[in-house]
Order: C-alpha cells, then sequence, then structure tokens
C-alpha cells in the first residue's frame, strides 16, 4: 500500500514543484510546452500640455502609438489643458500608481521644481519631451528631447533677410508683428528671441510682440486688433501654423492680400511646424512664406528612451531633433545660421498654376 501511494506522489510533488518554479520564472509548463508567460507591461504616466494645436495632435497620436500596449507598454495619459496646475495633479498622481516612467511635455518653463522632486523621491525617472524645463537641479529629470526653438528661429529670420535683400526691400521698410506661442514656454522663448535678435541686428521695424497662445482663433482675434492699428504691416511672424491660418484669415477678411511681394503691398507670412497638409499648401501657394519644420514624432525617442533605461544604459541628456526649412518661392536656396549651412527644402508651388489659371481668366 505505502508503495503504491509513494508511485503517485512522488510525481505529483515534482509536477506541483515544477509548476511553482516555472510560475516563478515566468513560463509555465503546460502539458509538457513552455509558453512564455505575458511580459510585464511597462507602466508609463504620460503629461500632455494639451490639445492647442494640430502640432499637439501629431505629438500626442506619435506617443500613443509608440508606447502602446502592443509595443509592451501600459500607457496612462493625462491632458493638461494648457494648464501647469493640471499637469503637476497628473504628475502626482502618476507617482501615487507607482509608475515605471512619468514623461512630461511641459506647457511652460518654470514651476517644476517641488512635483520633479516628488518623483525624484518615489524613484520614477522622469523623461522631458519638446518643451523645455527650468529648474535648479538639471538631475531632477533623466533626458529631454525636442528642438532647438531658437534655431528654428534663427532659420526663419535668415529666410527673410536673405528674401528682402535679394528684392531690394530697405530693412527700415520691414514693417513686422510678432504673434507669439503660450508665454513662457520654450518654442514662445526661442521663436521670440531670434526674432528680436534679428531686427536689432538687421534693423527692421517691430511694430508688435502679442501672445496668439499657438491656436487659430486667438491669432486671428489678435491678428484683427493689429491690422485694426497699423497700416504699414508687411510681415507677420506666427510662432506655429495654427496662428498663421488665424493671421490669414483676418489678413484676408480686412481686404488684404497675403503674399511675397511686399513691395507691392502684400503681406508676408512666415511660421514654424509644418506638420499638416493645410500649412503645406499655404507654402504651395506663396501665402506662408516659409516655415521652419517642427517635427512633432516624439514617440519613437520616447520608446528608444526607456529601452536604453530598461537596459540599465544612459540616454543623452539633450537630444535635439533635425529640422528642415520649407518654402515653394525659389530666391533664397540656403540660410546659413551659426556658421551651419541649411538648404531650404522646396514644395512644389501651386502658386505659378493658379496665377497662370488668373491670367488666362482676365
Ligand atoms: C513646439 C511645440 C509648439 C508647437 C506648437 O515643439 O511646443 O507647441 O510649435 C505647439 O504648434 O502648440
Ligand atoms: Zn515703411
Amino acid at each position: 500500500m505505502l508503495k503504491k501511494i509513494t508511485a503517485v506522489m512522488i510525481p505529483l510533488l515534482f509536477s506541483i514543484v515544477l509548476v511553482f518554479v516555472g510560475t516563478f520564472l515566468g513560463c509555465i509548463k503546460t502539458g509538457g510546452k513552455t509558453v512564455p508567460e505575458e511580459k510585464e507591461k511597462i507602466v508609463v504616466g504620460f503629461s500632455q500640455l494639451g490639445a492647442e494645436s494640430d502640432w499637439r495632435s501629431s505629438n500626442t497620436e506619435s506617443m500613443k502609438e509608440a508606447l502602446s500596449s502592443k509595443n509592451g507598454y501600459s500607457l496612462i495619459f493625462e491632458d493638461g489643458q494648457q494648464k501647469q496646475a493640471n499637469q503637476i495633479t497628473a504628475i502626482r498622481m502618476f507617482i501615487q500608481q507607482e509608475v515605471d516612467y512619468i514623461v512630461l511635455a511641459p506647457v511652460t518653463e518654470t514651476g517644476w521644481d517641488t512635483v520633479l522632486q516628488e518623483a525624484k523621491n518615489a524613484g520614477i525617472p522622469v523623461i522631458i519631451v519638446d518643451r523645455m524645463v527650468d529648474v535648479e537641479d538639471e538631475d531632477l529629470f533623466t533626458c529631454w528631447v525636442g528642438s532647438d526653438f531658437e534655431l528654428e528661429g534663427k532659420k526663419v529670420v535668415e529666410w527673410l533677410n536673405r528674401y528682402v535683400t535679394l528684392k531690394n526691400v530697405p530693412a527700415k521698410d520691414i514693417h513686422i508683428v510678432n504673434i507669439q506661442g503660450n508665454l513662457g514656454a520654450s518654442a514662445q522663448l526661442g521663436r521670440t528671441k531670434a526674432l528680436a535678435d534679428a531686427v536689432e541686428k538687421y534693423g527692421w521695424d517691430l511694430l508688435a510682440e502679442v501672445p496668439g497662445d499657438f491656436t487659430q482663433a486667438k491669432a486671428r482675434e489678435v491678428m484683427d486688433g493689429l491690422l485694426g492699428v497699423y497700416d504699414n504691416i508687411n510681415v507677420v511672424y506666427c510662432e506655429n501654423d495654427n496662428e498663421a491660418f488665424g493671421a490669414i484669415e483676418a489678413i484676408e477678411a480686412a481686404g488684404k492680400k497675403v503674399g511675397m511681394d511686399i513691395a507691392n503691398g502684400e503681406i508676408m507670412v512666415v511660421s514654424f511646424d509644418g506638420v499638416n497638409q493645410e500649412a503645406l499648401d499655404y507654402v504651395s501657394e506663396n501665402k506662408i512664406a516659409c516655415i521652419a519644420e517642427c517635427n512633432p514624432l516624439h514617440g519613437p525617442r520616447v520608446q528608444a528612451i526607456i529601452e536604453l533605461l530598461e537596459a540599465g544604459k544612459m540616454p543623452d541628456k539633450f537630444a535635439y531633433v533635425q529640422e528642415k526649412l520649407l518654402a515653394s518661392d525659389t530666391t533664397v536656396t540656403q540660410v546659413v545660421v551659426d556658421g551651419v549651412n541649411y538648404e531650404v527644402t522646396f514644395l512644389e508651388s501651386t502658386k505659378t498654376a493658379t496665377e497662370a489659371a488668373e491670367k488666362v481668366t482676365e
């Protein structure tokens, strides 16, 4: 009898031990086959600043696509509606939930030290994307990936200087208004600085700098106002494409013409992002004279950073993305910024086609 029991017990005991060991090691023996157990997902809390622009929508889409379940992530997404308080609340929630990583797209640069210290105390790495944070101690975040906004601005103002020089328009006759992004955002700070420095250097007439919040509606309202105050505006420097759409609406509603021929009363619009077809179409029609590309596709870049960290490696502290300068008018073929040559990327011009069409009907 005893023999019989042991004959049954030993294999039974053995398989129980096996299942226990197998489960512990992450694979389970079922019917002799080893199937990899569902790998633990990497939990990421992403505090996005808002949904104010086409750039932002593309950025959000890129992040969700990269940090998706099929790629092994569990993403907790919070939209801050362009308010820093909402982003800080989201980060505190991520800390409570003990996420593996926090990703922050900060609406403005300052005011993050306290909450980033809380994340650091909780041992949660923080990755900053897009705009920069201005903190006392840069150890409060692991790394940053985004654009060089001042370089973007320099490309646009150098393009403008080349253009007006080649068209023999005197600097004193360049009357510019700057429709700015959210005040305090890195994109606004860098792009505004580039224009202000160029105005100083080239002697252009900067009539006004007014916040347009990176939105089409606000820029429309602001441009309506500026057209009511100034009758000699001939360049509108928009700090993103959605603002450019609003400015163009206002200019055309006022019965003025948007275009390249500023010597003959047209108003030139320059802009940033180049994210959606509407903006690229405006460039092709020379309604936006040039766009400094601002690349929103940070999803794969953040995914690569997390994979490096998961492998115990350290990513670069700051990673700048390479970006183009877009135009369709071929007067300016390249710009030089801080000794570096940037070729203009030409979009095919539909302007001549429409002009030709107009000529025929005249
Ligand atoms: C730039 C980004 C800016 C875009 C705007 O990286 O922060 O915010 O240029 C967006 O379109 O609203
Ligand atoms: Zn003048």
